[in-house]
């Protein structure tokens, strides 16, 4: 296998759909597939104030973020106007980061509802990017009732490009090679930055997609916009940063995965464990930090779920205890004649050790 820092970096943008609106439907029932405005009260249509965000549904009559609520109210008289509830957007907010962080070696969050994952390293475990990022979407569909879209490109600024392109519900991949031919058509607008007052000046030279910033010399842009010139003819030209930084530090990391269909077979069982372990090994090789708890979870065929955990004397960083530990706790589980839906293993107690001791482990 190619090492993995020869190769571009992968790095995904995930931006929740309609977030605050989608938050209201999955509290509650009666809104799903309906119009549901998030903003100020429209009071009958002499409401001041904003629409904060809406669902997909009232997207059809125009209504937008930011737009007047009167304006919103005669758009869509028969939309369903729900105050906003910021405590509850923050709770969900902190579950959806908790849930997608663990799939990231570096993870950044950006927003209420977007976040950077570096998976460069751990997208070597998956068959493609498409379907690491396809399982993001399943994790979040299954314990939040949300829909995310992601963008997938070898750097920050395009994969926010790319997560926006089919929104909602989307992926797009944005293959190295093919990064200029994908901006090529866009309007200078998709560009995180570019406002009402750059995209006219822009306009006014001539410039109206991102394909007329690629025919531009560096010299001549920069002339009409000083020196954000530069850095937007750079995202035009497929460049930008693909630092993910990771603010927090992690209490635990994970990898669980179920089965396409529920496993009996020692022989398959043991395999994904393999898997398992070399991503979580992944996660904790990037970020540098030493275990000392391995946390073995099983789930049967009928939901009944169970952990089991060994903790080791000493920090270590080590790949193959990883394995051999968990199948020792998976072990403990051969009597039950039961076969096996979900298996996952975290790992807790996590340290960074000084550089001085880190020398003195070899990572596998
Ligand atoms: P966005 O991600 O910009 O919007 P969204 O998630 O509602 O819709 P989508 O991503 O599918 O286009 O913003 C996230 C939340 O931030 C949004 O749900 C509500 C809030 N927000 C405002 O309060 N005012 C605004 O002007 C915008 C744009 C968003
Ligand atoms: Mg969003």
């Amino acid at each position: 296998m190619p090492q993995a820092q020869d190769n571009p970096a992968v790095i995904f943008h995930i931006d929740l759909d309609a977030f605050y609106a989608s938050v209201e439907t999955q509290q509650n029932n009666q809104l799903h597939g309906k119009p549901v405005i998030v903003g100020s009260d429209p009071k009958d249509g002499s409401g001041r104030g904003v629409v904060m965000t809406c669902t997909y549904e009232a997207r059809k009559f125009g209504v937008k973020s930011a737009m007047p609520i009167s304006r919103a109210y005669e758009l869509c008289p028969d939309g369903i106007y729900v105050r906003p509830n910021m405590k509850l957007y923050k709770t969900v907010s902190k579950r959806v980061m908790a849930l997608i962080s663990p799939f990231a070696d570096k993870f950044q969050q950006t927003s209420i509802d977007e976040c950077f994952l570096d998976v460069t390293n751990i997208v070597t475990t998956y068959d493609n990017p498409i379907e690491l990022a396809t399982q993001i979407k399943q994790q979040l569909a299954i314990h939040e009732g949300l829909t995310c879209s992601i963008g997938i490109s070898p750097n920050k600024p395009i994969s926010k490009i790319a997560s926006d392109f089919k929104k909602p519900n989307g992926i797009t991949l944005v293959e190295p090679t093919k990064v200029r031919e994908f901006l090529e058509p866009l309007l200078v607008k998709r560009i995180s930055g570019v406002g009402a007052k750059t995209q006219k000046r822009l306009n006014d030279i001539g410039i109206k997609t991102i394909g007329d910033i690629q025919a531009y010399s560096l010299d001549r842009l920069m002339q009409a916009l000083g020196k954000h010139g530069t850095y937007f003819w750079r995202i035009a030209n497929g460049e930008g940063s693909s630092t993910v930084h990771q603010y927090r530090e992690a209490k635990s990391m994970s990898s669980e995965s179920t089965f396409a269909a529920d496993v009996g077979d020692y022989e398959l069982i043991s395999e994904k464990l393999d898997a398992l372990t070399t991503r979580v090994h992944s996660q904790l090789k990037n970020s540098q930090f030493y275990y000392k708890t391995i946390t073995l979870k099983i789930r049967f065929a009928d939901f009944t779920t169970f952990s089991r955990s060994k903790s080791l004397g000493a920090y270590n960083n080590d790949k193959e205890t990883i394995f051999n530990i968990s199948k020792q706790l998976l072990d403990q589980f051969l009597h039950v004649k039961k076969k096996i839906r979900l298996l996952g293993i975290r790992l807790s107690n996590l340290r960074k050790l000084e550089r001085r001791q880190q020398t003195l482990t070899k990572w596998l």
